[in-house]
């Protein structure tokens, strides 16, 4: 039995969680014998939270890394051994197992790590007294240290390092609730790898921390291919479709499965979030049959569903500027030349002349910070269908094929897709 998570990428928005959510939904009923987690390895924009916790399931919880820790090889000993039992108590369990390490424990608190150290340097010490040893001595009597102890969540590494410095053949481990185990030499031969299922990305850079030493065994994505080398042959799901939610959809039929109505709406979610109501030039006929089967299972109505969902997205207005630019930026280098893009999505264009200004300012900020040479912004109008376009100051913004509605600011009808109709416009400016 084993434990193995799945992961969307950093900055996740609706496709990635969703996707993580239903695709362990889908596993855990296919492979019992194991157990499938979906995280997610960065925090949630204010509108995704918003969206998500409409929907009434467990989010996804926040996992910072996935490198192994102390807590993946920590030992737990069933005896519970007093500080007050007799040396005989121990000489006992020695003789069954051997162990190189005990617990001790003071009323049920934990004493210290008794050593195999501790009994011969006791003896030793006694013989070369010439003492005869006549009395049987308690436990606490031969400790001569109560040990040294490590977190549970520390780094197998640094844990492995601190152990074979020492003198020590073990660690007790504490956590937040107190003694949680203990780990002994023997815990750090071999390092402890977690099995990942990678969905909505596949690149390493774009993943949880620590990726690189975790075992890749599924990946299931609608992004090129570039993938991290793995040890195992691997099950890859990827198709150019609008949305991660709509290849697990798929998988479910695949496997003659039906989700239920929770994940059903669950994968409606991210494949709409994606998509923009299937209304981005990204929609595949796939996407759309999958939506309406969803929305069916669901039991809500597509489109009204879809609204409702972007009616949780907050103006622009009312958002940090800073923040709302980061939530979705995305940098390209395009003949020598450093871009940027980000994206926000929102439900009007109206508002645009009030926050536009501070917007434009910010985003010369960020495209400083960035140390690139020219910086956009796309507000997208998914219920319009319309976005708008904020650049900062470039001899290119004059060739861009879109009207001037302010100054470095655009009007783009239509345009609802930064890597498939944007994006070619600028590299075309820039050619
Ligand atoms: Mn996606």
């Amino acid at each position: 039995m084993g434990t193995i998570y799945i992961t969307g990428h950093k900055n996740p928005d609706l496709d990635s969680v969703c996707s993580a959510y239903g695709y362990a939904k889908l596993m855990n009923l296919q492979d019992p014998d194991n157990t499938y987690v979906p995280i997610r390895c960065g925090h949630l924009s204010d509108s995704t939270r918003s969206i998500l916790e409409q929907l009434d399931i467990d989010i996804p919880a926040y996992r910072r890394d996935i490198f192994p820790k102390v807590r993946d090889v920590m030992l737990s000993y069933d005896h519970k051994i007093d500080a007050d039992d007799l040396l005989t108590v121990v000489a006992a369990i020695y003789e069954k197992d051997s162990p190189s390490a005990i617990p001790v424990f003071e009323n049920n608190d934990f004493y210290g790590l008794l050593s195999v150290d501790d009994i011969t340097n006791w003896t030793m010490r006694e013989l070369s007294r010439d003492n005869k040893i006549t009395t049987i001595p308690k436990v606490r009597h031969i400790m001569t240290d109560q040990g040294m102890r490590v977190e549970a969540d520390e780094l197998f590494d640094d844990a492995k390092a601190l152990l074979q410095s020492s003198p020590k053949r073990g660690l007790a481990v504490f956590d937040e609730n107190g003694y949680a185990g203990y780990v002994t030499r023997r815990c750090f031969l071999k390092t402890p790898k977690h099995s990942v299922i990678l969905v909505d990305h596949n690149e390493s850079r774009q993943s949880i921390q620590g990726i690189e030493t975790a075992n890749i065994v599924g990946i299931v994505d609608h992004h090129r291919l570039d993938a991290i080398k793995t040890d195992q042959p691997i099950s890859i799901y990827a198709e150019p479709l609008g949305s991660t939610c709509t290849l697990v959809y798929q998988q479910f039929i695949r496997n003659n499965r039906t989700p239920d109505p929770v994940t059903a709406k669950v994968l409606l979610t991210g494949l709409i979030g994606d998509t923009l109501i299937l209304k981005s030039p990204t929609t595949t006929g796939e996407d759309v049959v999958a939506a309406h089967v969803l929305a069916s299972i669901a039991g809500v109505d597509m489109e009204q569903y879809g609204l409702s969902m972007f009616s949780h997205v907050e103006g622009l207005k009312s958002r940090e500027p800073k923040s709302a630019i980061a939530s979705d930026f995305k940098t390209y280098t395009e003949k020598g030349l450093k871009i940027g893009i980000g994206q926000c999505e929102v439900t009007t264009l109206n508002d645009l002349k009030d926050y536009a200004d501070d917007y434009a300012r910010t985003l010369e900020e960020i495209r400083t910070a960035h140390g690139l040479d020219w910086a956009h912004l796309m507000i997208t109008d998914v219920i319009h269908e319309h976005s708008a376009l904020i650049c900062t100051k470039y001899k290119g913004n004059r060739y861009l094929p879109y009207k001037a509605i302010g100054v470095n600011i655009y009007d783009m009808p239509h345009v609802m897709s930064r890597k498939k109709q944007l994006l070619p416009e600028i590299i075309h400016v820039i050619e």
